[in-house]
């Protein structure tokens, strides 16, 4: 079903190679023409993995294991973080888009203003309607007017439907979605939230009712909860899901605006931290530049 996607490793390339070159280009050239892991030396790899984003914790991990043994010399330090990165993201989970071709499918689209939750949701509409489904988009963001229009273009781009109710209840415009769903047979619901930050236990409460409605009317579903995190946000954005996870039971993570990103090692410390895989990245503001993550394209992208 993702004939959609176009995964050209070349593409990908060009797309990470700025976080490449921040997680392992430098940590290359410091480091493996070193005659051993002096604590200087791994002071200053560990200083390299902060800057490009890894979080401090994980750094640290991966130096200390380089510390407390002998077997790996400086010169292998690339195949020594290729296999740590690789089974860091393979124990985060499968990176497939959950869809069932029987069921009606939920995504619930959550994450802060800006992200960019609503261009995720106009991607994946038309992602959709390009493999034949039918496809209803819930504006649950019915806090400002100018996001609801800005979902209704995407909706009608993508030849999506769409239900939207003037600064009703976010909560029952999703419940009215599920009812839609049902009676004319849709194949995907997706739902775009408000992201307002400054109002975090709002926010919260609004968005965790989002999910009792959707869990209560629909368990049947098939439920996919993201949330949508800038790819550029670096550590912020571990300090996002940390927020959005004790509220809704997040499933996994799209990643936007990879795209010319430095940060991209942010992919690594999610499912590090939070043990959750990235399963869309967001890499321009087109409705086709959506592509599905893949760990070992990734990998792969990264390393050579
Ligand atoms: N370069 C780039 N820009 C993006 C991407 N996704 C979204 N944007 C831009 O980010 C901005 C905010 O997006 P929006 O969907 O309104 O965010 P929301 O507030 O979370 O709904 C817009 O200008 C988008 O065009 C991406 O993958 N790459
Ligand atoms: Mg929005």
């Amino acid at each position: 079903m993702f004939g959609f996607f176009s995964n050209s490793i070349e593409n990908l390339k060009k797309t990470v190679s700025k976080t490449a070159q921040a997680l392992i280009g430098n940590v290359v050239d410091t480091v493996s023409e070193e005659e051993e892991f002096s604590e200087f030396v791994l002071d200053d790899m560990e200083d390299l993995l902060i800057s490009a984003d890894l979080g401090v914790t994980y750094a640290a991990e991966l130096v200390d294991k380089l510390r407390s043994q002998d077997k790996i010399k400086p010169s292998q330090v690339k195949n020594y973080l290729r296999e740590q990165f690789t089974q860091v993201l393979n124990q985060a989970g499968s990176n497939k888009l959950n869809f069932s071709e029987s069921n009606l499918n939920i995504y619930f689209i959550a994450g802060v203003n800006g992200v960019g939750k609503t261009t995720l949701i106009g991607k994946l509409a038309y992602k959709f309607k390009q493999e034949g489904k039918r496809v209803l988009v819930a504006a649950a963001d019915t806090f400002r007017a100018a996001a609801e229009e800005q979902l209704d273009i995407w909706s009608k781009r993508a030849g999506a439907d769409i239900i939207r109710r003037d600064k009703a209840d976010p909560a029952s415009v999703v419940f009215e979605a599920i009812q839609k769903a049902r009676n004319e047979n849709y194949d995907v619901i997706l739902v775009d939230t408000a992201g307002r930050l400054q109002n975090k236990y709002n926010l919260m409460e609004e968005l965790s009712k989002i999910k009792s409605v959707i869990d209560k009317n629909a368990p049947e579903a098939l439920r996919e909860c993201i949330l949508v995190l800038d790819a550029n946000t670096g550590q912020n954005g571990l300090q996002q899901a940390k927020v959005f996870k004790d509220a809704v039971a997040l499933t996994s993570v799209a990643l936007t605006k990879l795209d010319g990103s430095a940060k991209g090692a942010i992919v690594l410390a999610i499912a590090k931290e939070m043990n959750l895989p990235v399963k869309l990245i967001g890499v321009g503001e087109k409705m086709e530049d959506l592509k599905e993550f893949n760990s070992s394209d990734f990998i792969e992208a990264l390393f050579n």
